[in-house]
């Protein structure tokens, strides 16, 4: 008897959701809670960590669970880590549904750095208008150079005063072509800092710099351990349809 969890919070695991629950299959979605009112969700959805490796593993335990599939956000680098190592000590069947990164295509014009820090020293020294496209969490960086005019994209507006003045956009996203064109003309941005998530949702301003002539920092991603590893909602219940007919 199958009985999944989804390590949610991007568009893949929301496409994911709703054919695993097209198909009956028993699941629980689950987010961070990083965000105030996350997207519904077609199954059972529990939001907050689990507490750790620990946490994991205990619930995956108690909730009976016996496939994982890590759709995080591949700068969720702690989530997919601690998947790993928990679904190691539970013997539980773990994939990744893990979208490829973006290739540099030409007419890009990007400088990739390893990190947010390295990003931030990349930045040049003459102020100019730059858009970071990063959310909340990874910001303090850019306090130190503060000689730029920032505008910042949050999915919830900001509830602790920001580590610099900048200018904050709310929006959860996915975005269009034309709307990242419109806000990169008219706020003059001169300078994006975007980290390589790969898929749809967030490549929109990654065109418009190009069409723009505009550079991007590319803070490329983290490491992650070896796992099983697709790039497809199908080969995801391919994968279930076989595990879970063989445990059915
Ligand atoms: C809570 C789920 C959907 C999901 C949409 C994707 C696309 C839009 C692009 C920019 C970049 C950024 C940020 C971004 C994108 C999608 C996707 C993606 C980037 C939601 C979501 C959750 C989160 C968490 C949030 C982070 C933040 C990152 C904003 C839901 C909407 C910048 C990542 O306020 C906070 O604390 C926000 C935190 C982690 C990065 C950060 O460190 O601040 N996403 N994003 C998940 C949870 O609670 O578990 O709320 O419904 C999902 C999406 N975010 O179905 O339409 O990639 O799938 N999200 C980045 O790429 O750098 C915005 O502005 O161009
Ligand atoms: P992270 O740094 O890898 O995770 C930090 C801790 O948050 C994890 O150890 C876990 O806590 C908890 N956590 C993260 N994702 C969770 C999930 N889906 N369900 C339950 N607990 C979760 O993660 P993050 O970068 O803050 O991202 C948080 C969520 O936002 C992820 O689900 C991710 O898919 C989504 N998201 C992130 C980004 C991004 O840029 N990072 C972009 C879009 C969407 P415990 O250790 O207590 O279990």
């Amino acid at each position: 008897m199958t009985r999944a969890l989804i390590l949610g919070g991007t568009s893949d695991a929301s496409q994911l959701a709703v054919e695993i629950a097209r198909a009956g299959l028993e699941a629980v979605y689950s987010y961070g809670g990083r965000t105030r009112a996350p997207a519904d969700q077609p199954l059972p959805t529990r939001i907050g960590g689990f507490g750790g490796v620990s946490g994991l593993a205990d619930y995956i335990r108690q909730e009976g669970i016996t496939h994982v599939i890590d759709a995080t956000h591949p700068f969720a680098a702690e989530m997919s880590r601690n998947a790993v190592r928990a679904c190691k000590e539970t013997g539980t069947p773990l994939i990744a549904l893990e979208r490829a990164p973006w290739d540099k295509m030409s007419g890009d014009d990007w400088i990739e750095v390893a990190d947010v820090n390295a990003a931030a020293t990349a930045l040049p020294e003459t102020p100019a208008n730059v858009f970071l496209a990063i959310g909340r969490q990874h910001i303090a960086p850019f306090a130190a150079k503060q000689q730029h005019a920032y505008t910042l994209r949050f999915v919830d507006p900001p509830e602790a005063p920001l580590p610099f003045p900048a200018d904050v956009i709310v929006s959860r996203g996915p975005f269009t072509l034309d709307g990242e064109l419109d806000m990169l003309r008219t706020r003059g941005i001169a300078r994006i800092v975007a980290r390589n998530s790969g898929g749809d949702g967030a490549r929109a301003k990654i065109d418009a710099a190009r069409m723009l002539g505009q550079p991007v920092i590319m803070i490329s991603r983290p490491k992650l351990p070896e796992r099983l590893r697709v790039e497809s909602v199908a080969d995801v219940m391919q994968w279930l349809g076989h595990s879970a007919r063989l445990g059915a």
